[in-house]
């Protein structure tokens, strides 16, 4: 029997990270949770890191793709924050870049991890950028190693 499972190693892995602008101030927390889980946990060269800044999620998923066109990259790690509002903006803006980075992954065939947070208010944010919840950036990041480490073993299987 074969069983095949991803490590969270991918040592010599090109990663982009496209965060975007709105909500900065908690999307910065994710950016270092990622940079940190990226470098730290999983070996990742400095120099192997591009990040690339975006207006807001809504913009998430085009960048993403142009990032996955040009081929330079093994994955992407999307982040962002969507905070629930007085009216139906969040759910359009939440779902255009849930569906669209799920579809960059799936026509560029590239892991696309979604450290995208959707939440009724900014505690909820706070607590998922860093604090009592975790860090869903650091999350994605390591996401998407595994994912480069798996699809690696697949092709090679
Ligand atoms: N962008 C976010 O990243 N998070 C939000 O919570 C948000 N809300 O609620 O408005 C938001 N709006 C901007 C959006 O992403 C686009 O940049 C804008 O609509 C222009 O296309």
């Amino acid at each position: 029997m074969k069983v095949l499972e991803g490590a969270v190693a991918a040592p010599n892995a090109k990663i982009a990270v496209v965060i975007a602008r709105f909500n900065s101030f908690i999307n910065e927390s994710l950016l270092e949770g990622a940079v940190d889980a990226l470098k730290r946990i999983g070996q990742v060269k400095d120099e192997n890191i591009t990040i690339v800044r975006a207006p807001g999620a809504y913009e998430l998923p085009l960048v993403a793709r142009r990032l996955a066109e040009s081929k330079k990259f093994d994955a992407i790690v999307a982040l962002g924050t969507v905070i629930c509002g007085g009216t139906a903006h969040f759910e359009y803006v939440a779902g255009e870049a849930s569906s669209g980075l799920g579809q960059v992954a799936m026509q560029a065939e590239i892991p696309v991890a979604f450290g995208v947070l959707t939440t009724e208010n900014i505690e909820q944010a706070i607590e998922r950028a860093g604090t009592k919840a975790g860090n869903k950036g650091a999350e994605a990041a390591l996401t998407a190693l595994e994912m480069v480490n798996l699809l690696q073993q697949i092709d090679a299987a």
